[in-house]
C-alpha cells in the first residue's frame, strides 16, 4: 500500500493518533501537500458513503472527522504560505444548524494564505452574528459562509439575505459547501461562489479586486 493510501485507510478507520505521523511521513517521501490533502478528503468520501448505506453511524464519521483534523494540523504550514494581511478581513462561518467545519477550515487557511486576515466565527453561526462580525471589525472585505447539508441551504439563503439588508457595505458575500451550486449561490444573490478551498481564495482576491477597481 502506498503512503497515500495508508493516509486515505487510516483517515477513514477514524485512528486519529497514527493520521499525523503518516502525514508526515508522506510529506518527507515528496509527496506534495495537496496530494495528502486529496488522499484523506477521498478517504472522508468513502466515509460519507458508507454512512449513506448505513454501514457506519455518527460517532465513525465524528472519528474520522477527527483523525482528518489532525492530519491538517501537520499540513497546515505546507499548505499555506505566509500571509500578509493586506487584503483586508474576511468574515467566515459554517451557517445555523450546520456543525461541519472541516471544508471552512481549509477554505479559511487558504483564504489566510492568500493574504486576508480571517475571523473564523466557529460553526452554527446565527445569521446575526455574520452581520455583528462585519460591524466589529476592521475592513472586512469578504464574507464567507459554508453549508454541507441540504437542509441548511435555507439558512445560507437567509445568512446572505440578512447580510445584503443589513445596510453595511464594502465587502462581498462568498458562499460554499458540497450541497451549493454555482446557481443555487446566484439564486440567494451571493457575489460568489467556488467549489473548494484552492478556488475559494483565488474567488476571494478576485472580488477584492473587482471591487477595487469598481
Ligand atoms: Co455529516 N453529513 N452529518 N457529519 N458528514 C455529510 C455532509 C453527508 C453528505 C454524509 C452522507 O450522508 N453521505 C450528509 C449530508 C446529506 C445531505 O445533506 N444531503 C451528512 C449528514 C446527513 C449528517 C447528519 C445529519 C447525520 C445525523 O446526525 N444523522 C449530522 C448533521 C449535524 C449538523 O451539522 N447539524 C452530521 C454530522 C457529522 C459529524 C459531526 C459526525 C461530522 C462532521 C465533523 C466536523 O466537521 N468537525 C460529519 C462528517 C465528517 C461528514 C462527512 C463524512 C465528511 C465531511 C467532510 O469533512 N468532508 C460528509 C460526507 C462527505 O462529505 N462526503 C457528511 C471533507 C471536506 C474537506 O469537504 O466539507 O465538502 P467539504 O468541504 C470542501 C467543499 O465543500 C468546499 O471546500 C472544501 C474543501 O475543498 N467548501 C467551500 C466548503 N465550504 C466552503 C465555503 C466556500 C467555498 C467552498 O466559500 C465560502
Amino acid at each position: 500500500m502506498s503512503k497515500l493510501q495508508e493516509v486515505k485507510a487510516q483517515v477513514e478507520a477514524g485512528k486519529t493518533k497514527l493520521v499525523p505521523g503518516l502525514v508526515q511521513e508522506a510529506l518527507s517521501e515528496g509527496c506534495s501537500a495537496t496530494d495528502v490533502l486529496n488522499a484523506m478528503v477521498e478517504g472522508m468520501g468513502v466515509v460519507g458513503e458508507k454512512f449513506s448505506t448505513g454501514e457506519i453511524f455518527v460517532p465513525e464519521m465524528l472519528v474520522a472527522a477527527k483523525a482528518m483534523a489532525k492530519g491538517v494540523e501537520v499540513l497546515k504550514p505546507h499548505l499555506a504560505g505566509a500571509g500578509t494581511s493586506s487584503l483586508g478581513t474576511c468574515v467566515i462561518g459554517t451557517v445555523a444548524g450546520d456543525l461541519h467545519d472541516i471544508g471552512k477550515n481549509l477554505v479559511s487557511m487558504m483564504i489566510e494564505s492568500a493574504g486576508f486576515n480571517v475571523v473564523d466565527l466557529g460553526v452554527d453561526v446565527p445569521v446575526q452574528k455574520f452581520v455583528d462580525a462585519i460591524k466589529e471589525n476592521d475592513n472586512v472585505k469578504i464574507v464567507a459562509c459554508s453549508g454541507l447539508l441540504t437542509t441548511t441551504m435555507p439558512a445560507l439563503k437567509e445568512t446572505v439575505a440578512a447580510i445584503k439588508n443589513s445596510g453595511l457595505t464594502g465587502f462581498r458575500v462568498m458562499v460554499g459547501g458540497a450541497p451549493v451550486t454555482p446557481e443555487y449561490a446566484a439564486e440567494i444573490g451571493a457575489d460568489g461562489y467556488s467549489p473548494d478551498a484552492g478556488s475559494a481564495a483565488i474567488k476571494a482576491k478576485e472580488l477584492v479586486a473587482v471591487m477595487a477597481t469598481a
